[in-house]
């Protein structure tokens, strides 16, 4: 196992350890006890529509109009084959739900219920090699985080989704509608939003 790879397992089981213990000592109450997971308290508790901070707004990004836009497709390119999702056709997939961190540099940390579909599903569909990196791409004209490179090991991850829900209601503007990418051990700057396209990269 690489130290990367440990790494990874070792943040998994603590994101297992803390929900079960969550589990036994919140039943009956709300979700909103997550809240208490933050690690490093962001600037304000719960700021931020849905009860998680935003980093860059969809007006920053420049998307109010692409990510509003009912002809949005998800394209999910692989070697072989291409396919395009609109957001009903994403929600008529199997969801999935993930509870995980968004962990962002500038010093803040919130958990939070994420809900959508598995990227590796979507991998799938378009017979997307199991060790291929995979380049996810934002709506984002311009920017350091409008794409990032994901390796194989965390796109195949069953906990890793393209995301339409967090907390139980649709993405907001602000945190990626109408689709982004939430995936466990990765640093918030890599978790994008606003995805446009998913692509297979050569080996
Ligand atoms: N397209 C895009 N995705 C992005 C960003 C961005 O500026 N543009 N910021 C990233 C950073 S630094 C963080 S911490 C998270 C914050 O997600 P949130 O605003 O939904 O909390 O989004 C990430 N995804
Ligand atoms: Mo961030």
């Amino acid at each position: 196992m690489s130290r990367e790879e440990f790494g990874r397992r070792v943040f998994l089981s603590g994101v297992a350890a803390s929900t079960v213990g969550l589990v036994a000592l919140t039943a009956g109450q709300s979700f909103d006890a997550l809240a208490s997971l933050n690690l490093f308290a962001p600037r304000v508790k719960g700021e931020g529509p849905q009860g998680l901070p935003v980093n860059r707004t969809a007006a920053q990004a420049g998307v109010t109009t692409s990510a509003a836009d009912p002809g949005w497709r998800l394209e999910v390119r692989g070697l072989g084959a291409t396919r395009a999702y609109d957001r009903d056709a994403l929600a008529a997939l199997p969801q999935t739900e993930s509870v995980l961190p968004i962990a962002c540099v500038e010093g803040w940390s919130t958990t939070a219920r994420w809900r959508g579909v598995r990227l590796r599903d979507l991998l799938a569909e378009v017979g997307a090699s199991r060790t291929a990196t995979i380049r996810l791409e934002s709506l984002q004209a311009r920017g350091a985080y409008r794409t990032t490179t994901m390796p194989a090991h965390y796109a195949w991850d069953p906990l890793t989704l393209v995301a339409l829900e967090v907390n139980g209601e649709p993405l907001n503007l602000d945190h990626g509608h109408p689709a982004r990418i939430i995936a466990p051990g990765r640093p918030g700057v890599l978790q994008t939003k606003w995805l446009a396209r998913i692509e297979e990269l050569p080996a």
